[in-house]
């Protein structure tokens, strides 16, 4: 009895405590997190080391926009959300525009940020680094959460998980104020708090008419086509996309980071005919593919108008449906489980579409894929944009599980055309937005999620956004290597300013050797000038694995205003008359 006495106190003063640092670092890996992408400074640098220290990899990143981008690709590739982890006010907002970019992009991303003291960023007294940060991130993500107490850290991101990968996927933002990270609490009841999030993203099975309706649909086309969007390569369901699409016989177009789902060399590929797939189809069924600007928003003349057609939409979210025109036949569910219910409804006697209309696909296609030939094997010195993309494109081709990255305005567009693609997810660029700077965070976490080389294509402007990134590639010595366009200048190097002495607005300083940057870091830098030059650089930090940075030496003159998309620049009514 006196014993028993005696221990009761002992007991409590034994008792073991946990804080607030220890619980979101719990709750992140009871729910699989194994990276994440950041800044390190006050209130988070501690956190950062023990998450480090706990067995987490952290990669700390030059500007917290990179950090951001790395973490919303990881969410594509990996169908968990990227975790980027920021600063307060300065560093939040660099995060922001990534955070913003995942939601656009439907990419799951979860922005956590430590910020100030509530009271007095309430109060508006002037803390270190004040901003109401969740009022900020609320517009530009799906959902914005704040944890105020360390017994709901376990809540605040199983609530994060959810909103990022349910439904639609998207960006969320979890603020985490300074204070949180030093409470403490009881450790057993801080275990008791964690949530393991189970089914974070439940399959959402079409309804059987929505199902029937599509079909219909599609069985009545006579110039059928399939075009697949980012959303089909998110999905994960390559398996049953390709026996879709291969089952029907039907013309598929890939959206850019669709490209590879099958690959860009199959039979019933349409890339190289997308104007005459757009304005000749009579049905066309989307998967995950918006009817956004980047579609033309499904009407106009690049559709064929006055001739109308049919649309089919396979789309997690319903709103999506009518966005821009109507849709005859919706389709709401989760790719995986829409594509696998019509597969279902195909049964064993699926007519194939009208053999002329195949043809003519097939033969379009083969014509302009002829007529490119030629360019691509040219050797001219200077180089311009087909003579550097023919080696690159014979480089992806030997090796179809490298990830391609690729940004700029004619860097972009004339990529994209000319480099097939042979797997899904294999090729990520600027998105929905169309944005530089995504370059070098999307090189990163393509190297740390998959283990895969990768190649990043980068106009010269494009790769200035992130360029800094480039120490970070060295020091965590990733197989990457970027290829740099460089044509002097914003889609070309050749514009004169004729009212002063400074320079045009679209060019930089003639002949830069951006090589040179990365021997600073102990990479390997070269200067290319010809076709034969890149082909042996490339191929050499492909097979090496080494952090390699080729200055690709292109005519200034070879890029075009924008690229591919030169129209939508506005133009005066004045200058017209
Ligand atoms: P692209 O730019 O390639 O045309 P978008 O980003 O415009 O593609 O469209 C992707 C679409 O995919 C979005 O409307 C999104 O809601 C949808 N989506 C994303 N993941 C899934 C999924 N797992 N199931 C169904 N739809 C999805
Ligand atoms: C965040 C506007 C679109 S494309 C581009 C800019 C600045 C650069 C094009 O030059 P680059 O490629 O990369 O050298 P090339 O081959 O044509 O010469 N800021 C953001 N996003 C966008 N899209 C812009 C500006 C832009
Ligand atoms: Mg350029």
């Amino acid at each position: 009895m006196a014993e028993a006495a005696m221990k009761a106190p002992m007991a409590e003063a034994e008792r073991e405590l946990t804080d607030g640092f220890h619980l979101i670092i719990d709750a992140l890996k009871l729910n699989g997190v194994k990276t994440i992408y950041g800044v390190p400074g006050i209130p988070i640098t501690d956190f950062g080391r023990m998450a480090q220290a706990s067995g987490i990899r952290v990669l700390s990143f030059r500007h917290e926009q990179n950090a951001g981008y790395a973490a919303s690709i990881a969410g594509f590739l990996t169908k968990q959300p990227g975790i980027c982890l920021t600063v307060s006010a300065p560093g939040f907002l660099n995060g922001l525009t990534a955070l913003a970019h995942a939601t656009t992009n439907c990419f799951p991303m979860i922005l956590m940020s430590g910020s100030s003291e509530r009271e007095i960023v309430d109060l508006q007294q002037g803390d270190y680094e004040e901003m109401d940060q969740l009022a900020i991130a609320k517009p530009l993500c799906k959902a914005a959460f704040r944890v105020l107490h360390a017994a709901d850290i376990g809540t605040g991101l199983a609530r994060a998980i959810r909103a990022a990968l349910s439904g639609r996927p998207g960006g969320v933002y979890l603020d985490l104020p300074a204070k949180l990270f030093g409470q403490v609490m009881d450790a057993e009841a801080g275990k008791k708090s964690l949530v393991k999030v189970i089914d974070p993203a439940p399959a959402q099975i079409p309804a059987p008419d929505a199902v029937k309706r599509a079909l219909d649909v599609l069985k009545s086309a006579k110039k059928p086509l399939i075009i697949l969007g980012k959303g089909a390569a998110y999905a994960q369901a390559d398996a049953d996309i390709k026996a879709l699409v291969e089952k029907t016989g039907i013309p598929f177009l890939p959206m850019s980071m669709g490209k590879g789902l099958l690959p860009d060399t199959h039979p019933q590929c349409a890339g190289a005919a997308r104007s005459t797939v757009l304005a000749q189809s009579d049905v066309v069924m989307l998967i995950g593919a918006r009817l956004n600007w980047l579609l033309s928003h499904g009407k106009g003349k690049s559709w064929g108008e006055p001739h109308s057609k049919k649309f089919i939409q396979i789309d997690i979210e319903p709103k999506e449906m009518d966005s821009n025109v109507e849709i005859a036949a919706p389709l709401v569910g989760d790719i995986g489980s829409c594509v696998s219910a019509l597969l279902h409804g195909l049964g064993g006697h699926w007519t194939a579409p009208p053999a002329d209309w195949v043809k003519a696909v097939a033969s379009k296609r083969d014509e302009n894929v002829a007529k490119m030939a030629p360019r691509l094997m040219n050797n001219n010195n200077p180089m311009d944009y087909h003579g550097a993309l023919g080696v690159l494109r014979t480089i992806v081709k030997e090796r179809p599980d490298a990830i391609l990255v690729n940004e700029g305005a004619n860097a972009l567009d004339l990529t994209r055309g000319i480099i097939d693609m042979y797997q899904p997810r294999k090729r990520l660029d600027v998105g929905t937005w169309g944005v530089m700077g995504v370059g070098m965070g999307y090189a990163i976490a393509a190297a740390i999620e998959t283990g895969k080389p990768v190649l990043a294509i980068e106009g010269d402007s494009a790769f200035g956004f992130s360029g800094m990134e480039i120490e970070t590639i060295c020091r965590y010595n990733l197989p990457v290597c970027v290829v740099i366009f460089n044509n002097d200048g914003i889609y070309r190097g050749t514009d004169v300013n004729t009212s002063n002495a400074d320079p045009a607005t679209t060019v930089f300083v003639k002949g830069a050797r951006y090589d040179k940057m990365i021997e600073a870091f102990g990479g390997v830098g070269v200067n290319a000038t010809t076709p034969d030059e890149l082909k042996r650089a490339v191929n050499a930090a492909m097979d090496s694995g080494k952090p390699t940075l080729v200055n690709a030496v292109l005519d200034p003159a070879a890029g075009s205003e924008s690229g591919r998309i030169g129209n939508l620049n506005p133009q005066s009514a004045l200058k017209k008359k």
